[in-house]
């Protein structure tokens, strides 16, 4: 803590829809040391209707989604960057690419954010298409904590993804491509998506009505990875009981294996180096035939474009 933070008065009247993590009686000026001091505070709110007024701490900023408290003022640290594509989206950025965001207010990244496919404002939590970054051999920490390449091919990371999906709704999505002179493209999307927490396995939760019928509805992609666990060649919790799916198909929400894998080898063309071991969506393409490209994205489900 070093008191340098800087706030700025975000709105009046209201205030950010969160739940403080402590409040105090005091002036606002005390209320801004306080705030200033705690590294864990991002925002507060003050009421300036008297010259004691009760002020609110808050772990996180956020300068849209504010509710109405009348004689209240919210103040929050300067947004240095966006925190995701949505507000880089809603800045006017249209062009598909690397953008620096602050996840949470907290986690400076960069990350590939498409802004053309389904509305946009999509940040991709997993990308690969080219096979420069190798997936398959990642443990349990590296899906953990994320690896590869922001610039290129990469993955984000479990624990963000937890963090990110548990904070609020978060929708998916997934746009693959094939191999090919027949090469298409292929969209997923699922409507409220949370991701549990690392004592959970990260299992992976919605409801089947929030499959989209938009691009097919539920098949296997969307109904067998439901409930799933993440496993990892070196941490186990797939449903099938004779086998390691992590081992040969990669981290991934693993039911019974190669149902959907798309974090597995990569191979260049559409032969998988082994049966099944490639990058599997098998009630699109069948679990004998790798794809080329895979996005895996997320986005807040308030966002309206
Ligand atoms: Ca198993």
């Amino acid at each position: 803590a070093n008191g340098s933070k800087v706030f700025n008065l975000i709105a009046t009247d209201k205030t950010i829809v969160a739940t403080p993590f402590q409040s105090t009686t005091a002036h606002y000026g005390q209320c801004f040391s306080i705030c200033s001091l705690n590294l864990k505070c991002l925002s507060f709110d003050h009421s300036y209707t008297s010259d004691i007024g009760e002020c609110s701490f808050y772990d996180l900023y956020q300068t849209n989604n504010l509710k109405e408290k009348p004689g209240v003022k919210f103040y929050s640290q300067t947004l240095l960057t966006a925190t995701d594509c949505v507000d880089w989206f809603n800045l006017g950025y249209r062009k598909n690419g690397i953008y620096e965001v602050n996840l949470l207010g907290k986690y400076m990244r960069r990350v590939y954010c498409h802004m053309q496919a389904a509305e946009g404002g999509w940040m991709a939590f997993q990308r690969r298409f080219d096979g420069s970054v190798q997936f398959i051999g990642r443990n349990w920490e590296e899906f953990k904590n994320g690896f590869g390449n922001p610039e290129g091919e990469y993955y984000l990371g479990n624990e963000l993804l937890h963090l990110l999906t548990t904070s609020e709704d978060y929708d998916y999505l997934v746009e693959a491509r094939s191999y090919g002179q027949a090469s298409s493209a292929r969209r997923k999307l699922i409507h409220k998506v949370h991701i549990e927490s690392e004592e959970e396995d990260y299992k992976i939760q919605y409801r089947l009505e929030d499959i989209s019928e938009d691009y097919g509805g539920a098949t296997s992609y969307g109904t067998l990875m439901r409930g799933c666990r993440f496993s990892t060649f070196d941490h186990d919790r797939d449903t099938a009981p004779d086998q390691n799916c992590g081992q040969l198909y990669g981290g991934w929400w693993h039911a019974w294996c190669h149902d959907v894998a798309m974090n597995g080898h990569y191979s260049h063309t559409e032969t998988p180096v082994s049966p099944a071991s490639g990058i599997i969506w098998r009630d699109w393409r069948g679990h004998g035939e790798t794809l080329k490209n895979s996005l895996l994205m997320i986005r807040r489900s308030s966002f309206k474009q």
